[in-house]
């Protein structure tokens, strides 16, 4: 069954994969299964058997996870392979490094996982994630994903909305902003232990009530059929696809609703970079590089695969969470 969500699809005709190169996740895990038996794989299913991280998962999250169902939202693009999506990540809690995350966030404990609610709600308490999760189904989404550095990534997640977990802790009428903070263990995290980021640890981010109510924003806790892993933010990792990817904050452990803007990691660092809101606008340049095109990954140093770069990222539906703001202003 597949849940349309109107607002969500409006796919450009330049942008749809041919529906035959676009592995179903069944269909992948009926083939890994049977290939696997006489030894042929498909390239990027072979990548994904090989990665393991689904092995230290519990046994509810993969049940939840396989159960996902497709929604259209509007991004049917070539998907980017699962190598390039887990090989090249920003997580400076592993290193600041584009290969670090997947060379060193094997060390992540990732179950159980606890997620503390705070501040503005009804049901403040910690949950364990199963719980935040009991009785929604989960989605699979593809987005683009956007980063401040200006390249960027189709990405096929597994999630829930924001919405239906908000839903569950009841946010108060005082609650105007969604606080999130990720793990910060210098035991499990080789960067929070050096001296060489800067960060102010743990990573903070944050969005306004109707951003973070928004039907687009997601909490994943998959991508590509399987488990997330561990350096694309498992277990719980939020994914704000209009947005800079520096929104969509990894590893949560704790969301506090707010009455006040909360402060957020890459603007304490440079505010004269990175703003509260970090929608994407080719528009607003970085003051160090032009925002108007991104290097779509896979690409290479002589194939740099440029595409123009759009408004909120290609989801103008969000357009009016922002009428009558200057964005020029509110970067
Ligand atoms: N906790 C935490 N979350 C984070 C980051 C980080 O360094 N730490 N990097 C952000 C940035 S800059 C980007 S582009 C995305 C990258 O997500 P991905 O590695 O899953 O593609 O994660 C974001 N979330
Ligand atoms: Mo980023």
């Amino acid at each position: 069954m597949i849940i349309r969500h109107k607002d969500l699809s409006e796919p450009k005709s330049h942008e749809i994969t041919p529906e035959s190169v676009y592995l179903k996740r069944r269909e992948l895990m009926m083939l890994g299964g049977l290939a696997s038996l006489f030894g042929v794989l498909p390239g990027w299913a072979h990548a994904i058997n090989s990665v393991g991280e689904d092995a230290s998962r519990p046994r509810w999250l993969k049940d939840q996870v396989a159960k996902a169902k497709e929604v259209k939202s509007g991004a049917d693009e070539s998907l980017t392979p699962y190598q390039d999506v887990t090989g090249y990540n920003n997580f400076y809690e592993f290193g600041t490094g584009k290969t670090d995350p997947a060379d060193n966030a094997h060390t992540l404990q990732t179950d159980p996982w606890t997620v503390t609610v705070a501040g503005e709600v009804e049901k403040p308490g910690d949950y364990p994630l199963e719980t935040l999760l009991e009785g929604l189904t989960l989605e699979e989404r593809i987005y683009r994903l956007r980063c401040v550095e200006a390249w960027s990534m189709v990405i096929p997640w597994i999630g829930v909305p924001l919405a239906a977990i908000l839903k569950k802790v009841q946010p108060t009428s005082k609650a105007k902003y969604v606080a999130f903070t990720s793990l910060a263990d210098p035991e499990q995290m080789p960067g929070v232990k050096s001296p060489f980021t800067g960060i102010d640890w743990p990573y903070r981010e944050g969005l306004r009530l109707d951003e973070a109510m928004h039907p687009l924003t997601l909490m994943a806790v998959g991508l590509y059929g399987r488990t997330l892993p561990n350096q694309n933010g498992a277990p719980f990792r939020l994914v704000v696809p209009w947005k800079y990817g520096f929104k969509s904050i990894k590893s949560i452990v704790r969301i506090e609703l707010t009455e006040s803007e909360p402060a957020t990691t890459w603007n304490m660092l440079a505010p004269g970079e990175y703003g509260f809101y970090a929608n994407v606008n080719p528009e607003v340049d970085h003051p160090r590089w032009s925002q108007s095109r991104e290097r779509r990954l896979p690409n290479s140093f002589f194939d740099p695969n440029w595409v123009p770069t759009r408004m909120f990222n290609g989801y103008e539906q969000v357009a009016s969470l922002y009428k009558g703001m200057d964005l020029k202003r509110n970067y």
